[in-house]
């Protein structure tokens, strides 16, 4: 059971909202990215992609096969707009051999646990180790705890979560993709994180 953010439009951006689109070609204004989600199945990874680009909280299971695709475009307050190039597993973070085919090449890696799971907690200081270890040496890492609607069976700390977080030199945020709670911010903090390549 989960979100399954490969839906036949994956990639077009044509969704909703005001700041698609107007991307054009990359430059000091106009950031391009890839994005990979890592983390244990179930914690919520494609719930967030969902919520981020389309708006919605699907928990009905649908079957997928392979990464799916999404972008999103948001504008900051400088008018810079950054495209995010989305990937997601379908499942493929079973396979942690598969895993440097994945996220080859991204600017950024958003490590999901999921509150309620230590067992999801430590997979994700596993991603992060792997990443320090094979990831772009510029990666921008964002550890984020989602299910945070779920409190009341909360297992894993934000004291915990941000000491870690600090000690690896990430940005830290509890997010809920069910309630939509901290997703937009989740992005746009990575958005803010995001090296600058210097105007011409
Ligand atoms: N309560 C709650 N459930 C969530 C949240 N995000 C995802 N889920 C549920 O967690 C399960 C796994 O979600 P999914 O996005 O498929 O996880 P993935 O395997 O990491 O991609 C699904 O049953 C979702 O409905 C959340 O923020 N809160
Ligand atoms: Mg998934």
């Amino acid at each position: 059971m989960g979100c399954s953010s490969s839906l036949p439009d994956r990639g077009s951006g044509r969704l909703a909202g005001p700041n698609l689109e107007n991307a054009g070609a990359p430059d000091s204004k106009n950031l391009r990215v890839k994005l990979v989600l890592l983390g244990d199945s179930g914690v919520g990874k494609s719930c967030i992609v969902l919520r981020f680009v389309r708006g919605q909280f699907d928990p009905t299971s649908k079957v997928t096969v392979g990464a799916s695709f999404l972008s999103q475009t948001i504008a900051l307050q400088d008018s810079t707009t950054v495209k995010f190039e989305i990937w997601d597993t379908a499942g493929q973070e079973r396979y942690a051999a598969l895993a440097p085919l994945y996220y080859r090449g991204a600017a950024v890696a958003v490590v999901v646990y999921d509150i309620t799971s230590p067992e999801s907690f430590s997979k994700a200081q596993y991603w992060v180790k792997e990443l320090q270890k094979h990831g772009s040496s510029d990666i921008v890492m964002a550890l984020v705890g989602n299910k945070a609607d779920l409190h009341e069976k909360r297992e894993v700390s934000i004291e915990d979560a941000t000491d870690y977080a600090e000690k690896n030199g990430m940005f830290f945020i509890e997010t809920s993709a069910k309630t939509a709670d901290n997703i937009n911010q989740l992005f746009e903090e990575i958005a803010k994180r995001l090296p600058r390549p210097t105007a011409q």
